[in-house]
This record gives structure tokens, sequence and C-alpha cells, in this order.
């Protein structure tokens, strides 16, 4: 990870209100970092590399009046780099997993990476479902997918799943904002307890 990157981060972390990291997770090639990049800088990159290991991304946003710093990392879906990863998960906030709409298969791995982030960052770290690359699923894959997802939702207890696609720049905020937003609820309703009645966003 670039050193200058780190300080970005840390610099960030003493002005918001609220920090956090989110890790993303699940297999290779399903379009995590393509997914980052359009989120960061709106482009769509067709030729990224595997990810080594991590990759962290820092970044302010604004959510419901509140300044969050966010910590963003990317973890490399390869087999091969599990080993080093488990101490990136600690201390997560939120986690966002991955898989390929148009390749069913990586829904496989979906539920070892929920284990490992409950196991590593919290038994009840809230994660995000979410579908890539809908621009080349089929409809029939779409519809089948979302089954299945849903099911793994439910079965899970994950936030609920969001389908997407880099490449059209579809549901790439809603992702970010819908884990954000969640964080915000729950850490107002938590600290004001019984104050505000119902924030709703
Ligand atoms: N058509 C299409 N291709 C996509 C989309 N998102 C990612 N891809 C392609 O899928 C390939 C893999 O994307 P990456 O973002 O590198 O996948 P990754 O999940 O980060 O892979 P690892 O780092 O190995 O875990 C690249 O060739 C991307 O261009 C999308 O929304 N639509
Ligand atoms: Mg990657």
């Amino acid at each position: 990870m670039a050193i200058n990157e780190l300080a970005r981060a840390l610099a960030m972390v003493s002005t918001a209100d609220f920090n956090w990291k989110i890790i993303c997770g699940g297999a290779g090639g399903v379009g995590k970092t393509t997914f980052l990049f359009r989120y960061l800088t709106n482009q769509f990159v067709a030729n990224t590399s595997l990810t080594v290991g991590v990759q962290l991304h820092s970044q302010t946003i604004e959510r419901q009046g509140k300044k969050i710093g966010l910590i963003i990392w990317d973890l490399g879906g390869q087999e091969r780099f599990r080993f080093l990863q488990d101490s990136y998960m600690k201390g997560a906030s939120a986690g966002i997993v991955f898989f390929d709409i148009s390749n069913l298969g990586s829904l496989l791995q979906v539920k070892d990476w929920v284990a490992m982030f409950r196991k590593f960052a919290s038994p009840s770290i809230p994660i995000l479902l979410v579908g890539t690359k809908l621009d080349i699923a089929e409809e029939q894959m779409h519809l089948q997918s979302e089954k299945e997802a849903l099911v793994l939702v439910k079965q899970l207890d994950l936030i609920g799943y969001l389908p997407s696609s880099s490449k059209l720049g579809k549901n790439i905020e809603a992702v970010i904002y819908t884990v954000v937003d969640l964080l915000v609820v729950q850490k107002l309703s938590g600290r004001q307890a019984g104050t505000i009645g119902g924030i709703t966003n």
C-alpha cells in the first residue's frame, strides 16, 4: 500500500465526525477493484490487474449532515493472499461481499467471505451483498442470481442485496451509501437512544 494513501487516511481521521473502515471481499475477478475505481473516480477501467494482497482507499463524504471518513480496503480475491488478509479485517465497521452475476460460481464463495469477516472483524459486522457485471449478464442469469442472492441474505443475515454494473455506473454510489447510512443510523440511535425517535433516511 502506498505511504501517501496512508498519510491521507490519517489526516482525514482527525477532522471527520465518524471514521469507518469498510472491507470489500469476494472471489477473484468479480470486479471489486473496478467497482471501487468507478466509485472513487467515476471511470470504468477495463484492464485492472488482480489485486495483490490488499489495496487501501480513503475518502471523506457527507451523509445526513455528518462528515464521514471512510477507509475502504480492497481485499484481493485470490486464495493465495488469504494468509495475510486476516489482520486487515480487524476493526472494520462494515463489509461488502461481491459476486459476479455473469458467473454464478462466484456466489459459492460468498459464505466463506461472510464467515471470514465475522471471524476477523466482528461477529455482528453488517455486510451488504453486491452482484457485479449486470451489463453482461443475460436476463435469465440476472433473475437466477437475484433469487439465490436473496436466499443468502436471509440465511446469513446480511443487510441486503444490490445488483450493480461498474461499466454502466449502475448502483455504485447506492452500494456505498447503503452501508454508510446504516452505520450513521446505528451510531446515532445507539448514542442518543430514546432521544431521537425514528431516524429515517
Ligand atoms: N462488463 C463488465 N466488466 C467488468 C465489470 N466490473 C469488472 N469488470 C471486469 O472484470 C475483470 C476483473 O475485475 P477486477 O476489478 O480486477 O476484479 P477483482 O474482483 O478486483 O479481482 P481480484 O483483485 O483478483 O480479487 C476486469 O477485466 C474488469 O474490467 C462490469 O461491471 N462490467
Ligand atoms: Mg482486485
